[in-house]
């Protein structure tokens, strides 16, 4: 009874201003237009009819609801560990990377099979980038630093046949997991999307990792529909979070497609590659 007395119910006008703020934030740390009005709009329905005590601050209801609602989308990959996967999956277990030109794919695969290596797990590097001389330079430095057995194929070879081959080749040793390099290819390109469709029906990956680069803004949003329509994949590594950005492709990955940042590049070294925190991110969205 006189329950007006003691609340009072949410109206728009009164989280109006706020959500105003809140879209500025969002669109700043470069989430996408779209997938910042739907967390605008779930945030709206969650709050306006919503009865909370008179005199308490409304602002930091919205803010602790914003908070929830971002932590929820976000959460999903918190719970895939890459070494823990390895351990108890498949022997070898395999995984493929693709992305677009210069994401960070050769050097985020050297960081995993660092960790792999850390973990007590042998890993096999496939250099099925046949297209650059120096992709497989580059892959034959890291695993010559790193001591991990590499499968390359000719210049210009099949790369299909590259990721077979290491994949054999990982069999016989017993290494317990192959470690897929493909060629950069942008998004739009239909052939070189044809022929990561190749890489991946052959070898048959345990999982599939974009790799998407923190730099390319809402780009990047785009770079993971044009991959997952075309190809298919089940979670992301974001690098080059160290770089200034607030990393809001996370949020507009994972709303928009479902599909979950697992990890973190965060620098050049080995070691620079961290498990995605959600909590993390819902930090640094709102420092
Ligand atoms: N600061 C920073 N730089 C990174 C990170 N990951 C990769 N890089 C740098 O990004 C550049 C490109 O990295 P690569 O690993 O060669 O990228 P790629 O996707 O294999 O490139 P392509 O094979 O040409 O498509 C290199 O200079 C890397 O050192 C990161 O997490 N942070
Ligand atoms: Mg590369």
């Amino acid at each position: 009874m006189f329950d007006f007395l003691r609340f009072k119910e949410v109206k728009e006008d009164d989280i109006d201003p706020m959500l105003e703020e809140l879209r500025a934030e969002l669109l700043e740390s470069d989430v996408s237009y779209a997938v910042t009005e739907k967390i605008l709009d779930d945030i709206k329905a969650s709050i306006v009819g919503k009865k909370v005590k008179r005199g308490s601050d409304i602002e930091e209801t919205v803010k602790e609801t914003l908070k929830k609602s971002i932590y929820e989308v976000v959460g999903k990959g918190a719970e895939i560990d890459l070494i823990e996967a390895v351990r108890n999956g498949p022997k070898p277990y395999v995984i493929v990377f693709f992305g677009v030109n210069g994401v960070g794919k050769t050097t985020t695969i050297a960081k995993v099979a660092y960790a792999m290596k850390r973990a007590g797990l042998s890993p096999v590097i496939a250099a099925a980038d046949t297209f650059r001389a120096a992709a497989q330079e580059q892959l034959e430095y890291h695993c010559q630093k790193l001591e991990v057995p590499l499968i390359k194929g000719k210049y210009g070879s099949d790369p299909a046949s590259v990721a077979y081959s290491a994949i054999s080749h990982a069999k016989k040793i017993g290494a317990h997991v192959v470690l897929v390099d493909t060629a950069g290819r942008m998004n739009t390109d239909a052939d070189l999307m044809e022929e990561l469709k190749r890489v991946v029906r052959i070898s048959k990956p345990n999982l599939r990792i974009l790799v998407l680069d923190a730099l390319a803004g809402n780009d990047a949003l785009n770079q993971a529909k044009a991959f997952d329509e075309n190809v298919g994949f089940d979670v992301v590594i974001l690098t080059k979070v160290d770089a200034d950005s607030k990393g809001g492709t996370i949020l507009s990955v994972t709303k928009e497609l479902g599909k979950p940042i697992i990890m973190l590049g965060v620098g050049q070294d080995y070691d620079s590659l961290i498990k995605f925190e959600p909590q993390w991110f819902v930090d640094r969205i709102f420092s």
